[in-house]
């Protein structure tokens, strides 16, 4: 499927630069070049190199692999209006942490913050869907969890908390 969504893109990507290569060879071609059009020519295909550069330097490593094996913690949260369900609620410090995200309703935005109320990170809870999110917590302490996506009238108090345990 990613593989997929890449191979779309670059066509797309292509297609969007054509135009812009035509435009600049038939510029070259039908006008009188000045000074300025060998320079500027060399400038753009400088920039679309760099553009291709930093995009596939940039997109190489999406998606993460998600972690997996038996030294993963697994642990499995479900949204709902408007509450959490977190089936962990100690977790070990330092071990690669798998969250698996559901909802039972609508779509929830799940944000980890630690006790300074630092967001750490956040994925979407979505119907029909497991999305999954890892982290390495560096601390032990007491971590909440906020739904970050609108979802209804009292989506403010969607807070939940799970701790973080030394070994
Ligand atoms: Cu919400």
């Amino acid at each position: 499927m990613q593989s997929t969504v890449l191979v779309i893109t670059l066509v797309l990507m292509i297609a969007v630069a054509l135009p812009f290569v035509k435009a600049v060879r038939s510029a070259g071609a039908d006008g009188a070049p000045g000074n300025a059009e060998p320079r500027r020519n060399k400038l753009i295909w400088a920039l679309v190199a760099a553009g291709v550069v930093i995009t596939v330097a940039s997109l190489r490593e999406w998606p993460h692999a998600i972690a997996a094996g038996d030294d993963v913690v697994q642990v499995n949260a479900t949204g709902g209006q408007w509450y959490w369900e977190i089936d962990t609620p100690e977790i070990p410090v330092g071990r690669t942490v798998v969250f698996n995200l559901h909802t039972k309703d609508v779509n929830h935005g799940f944000g980890v913050v630690n006790s300074s109320g630092r967001l750490l990170f956040q994925t979407q809870a979505m119907p029909g869907y497991v999305n999954k999110v890892q982290y390495v917590f560096d601390e032990p302490g007491d971590y909440r969890v906020l739904c970050l996506e609108f979802c209804g009238v009292a989506h403010h108090d969607m807070i939940d908390e799970f701790t973080v345990v030394a070994n």
